[in-house]
């Protein structure tokens, strides 16, 4: 056999399916060998103890995404795909987002301008449609989906790309057609827009009142419409960036009806609550986000549903502005009122070891759910897998090998990515990715990231593995074929 570029020793592996320990051997960043005793490779990394995962795959993230109000996001493809494989991700998946007025090609041409020469782990594109024109639905949203953007997110909010229901069911029609997976970002804009009139109108001003107009009710609002639209075209969606317990009711009744609606959630949801946007002298608005954090309650929520199935993967939603910084969370001043406020939290570095700490290591989540969640699903649902999202022969040698005795703090000035705050602040944690590889390279080995800007590579995606309407899907038991 030839020899051998990497062998991981002695890993304790886990995937969404299964935990076995063997050695990996790996050549040409490729997992060629999975078995026990293999011969020495050229370089040895010995994993003795040590759960060895899957590399994260983050598929919910905006780097050096084009604002169009004066504000910049702080994460480039650099700094962003840096702090990302420091924190076990191996691949990014960010939006190309269309600006109205552009062209949806134009959108693509330039965010891959954006990552060439920098991004240091691999990288797909979801695509952003905020301007479904005739030739955008007709032609360009197919050609693009056939050349390997087959998954895109609208929005149900947001002046600037907000669709209305007649555009949305135009959209969801052409992905049903052309085989793609729809994310929806779903609050309802009237809502919202009225309540932030009447709180301004009263003075509350505050980075609190953000949360306060964007209760729960816009959210389950808009979730349920999202879930009837796709029902009416009959094809799949991602509700992301579900905050709590009335959308997860929502989503929980469409899966219940054997609809094929999957749900999306984020660290914020299970680690912040809207007491984060209290804070004194504009503090609060480093944890502006939408939807916004909720309670407690609504927190216990979202871990139920990570552990009974009701979501399928687990993204950052990393939107990365700096906070002291004119072009950041204070790029309308000091002390601008709430809706001023640009929307986002980082979160790329911190999402694994949150999760793996909180969820894994309290017995929350197996570790074959946390696998899925986080990586394996999401290579599924955006057409990544079985290249990414798995620990077999033939995949990518993405890998995280955990350090899970450690006791940390989680300090912004350890972390990797251009905010200069991380919401996490503080919190303690029990384990952290001693070591990440992304195609058979070491790219972090705590305390060190190795990285080379450009190494990373765009992977065109194929169309997701699940997306298939009502209509076309078939459930194979004992060789009968159900409908
Ligand atoms: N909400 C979004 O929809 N996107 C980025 C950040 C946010 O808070
Ligand atoms: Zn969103
Ligand atoms: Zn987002």
């Amino acid at each position: 056999m030839e020899e051998l570029d990497l062998v991981v020793r002695n890993a304790h592996v886990v995937t969404a399916a299964d935990e076995f320990d063997c050695d990996i051997g790996i050549r040409d960043g490729v997992i060629v060998s999975l078995a026990r005793g293999l011969p020495a490779g050229r370089k040895e990394i010995d994993a003795a103890g040590r759960y060895v995962m899957p590399g994260g795959i983050d598929g919910h993230c905006h780097l050096d995404q084009p604002m169009t109000d004066g504000t910049k996001m702080a994460d480039d493809f650099h700094s962003g795909t840096v702090s990302a494989a420091c924190g076990g991700t191996t691949t990014v998946v960010p939006f190309a987002c269309q600006l109205k007025g552009q062209s949806l090609r134009a959108a693509v041409e330039d965010y891959h301008r954006r990552a060439e020469g920098k991004a240091v782990i691999d990288y797909a594109f979801h695509l952003i449609v905020s301007d479904p024109t005739p030739d955008v639905l007709q032609r360009e949203l197919p050609e693009l989906i056939a050349e390997g953007y087959t998954s895109f997110k609208i929005y149900m909010t947001y002046d600037d790309l907000k669709l209305n229901d007649r555009q949305i069911l135009e959209t969801l029609a052409v992905a049903r057609r052309e085989g793609a997976l729809v994310m929806i970002h779903a609050e309802n804009t009237d809502c919202i827009a009225w309540l932030t009139e009447q709180l301004l109108a009263a003075g509350h001003t505050a980075p609190r009142f953000h949360a306060a107009s964007r209760p729960m009710l816009v959210e389950r609002e808009a979730t349920h419409r999202a879930i009837s639209l796709s029902e009416l075209v009959d094809v799949p969606i991602l509700i992301v960036h579900v905050s709590g317990k009335e959308a997860v009711e929502q989503i929980r009744w469409a899966q219940g009806r054997g609809l094929q609606v999957y749900g999306e959630t984020c660290p914020q949801y299970l680690f912040l609550t809207s007491e984060h946007l209290d804070g004194d002298d504009f503090h609060g608005a480093k944890c502006v986000c939408s939807p916004p954090p909720r309670d407690k309650a609504n927190q216990q929520v979202i871990w139920d549903g990570l552990e009974n199935g009701v979501f399928q993967v687990f993204s950052s939603d990393h939107a990365p502005f700096r906070f002291d910084d004119p072009q950041g969370k204070k790029a309308a001043g000091e002390n601008a009122s709430f809706d001023q406020i640009p929307n986002g939290i980082p979160g790329l570095e911190t999402r694994l070891a949150l999760l793996f700490s909180e969820g894994v290591l309290t017995g929350r989540i197996e570790p074959q759910s946390f696998v899925a969640l986080t990586s394996t699903n999401v290579a599924k649902l955006y057409g990544l897998y079985p290249r990414k999202g798995s620990i077999a022969v033939g995949a990518d040698a993405d890998l995280v090998i955990w350090d899970t005795d450690v006791n940390l703090t989680i300090r912004n000035e350890q972390l990797h990515h251009n905010v200069d705050y991380t919401p996490y602040e503080g919190m303690k944690l029990r384990a952290w990715p001693g070591m990440t590889i992304s195609r058979g390279e070491v790219v972090w080995s705590a305390p060190h990231a190795q990285v080379q800007p450009g190494r990373g590579k765009f992977l065109p995606c194929a169309k997701p593995t699940p997306a298939r309407p009502r209509s076309e899907r078939r459930l194979s038991i004992g060789g009968a074929t159900q409908g």
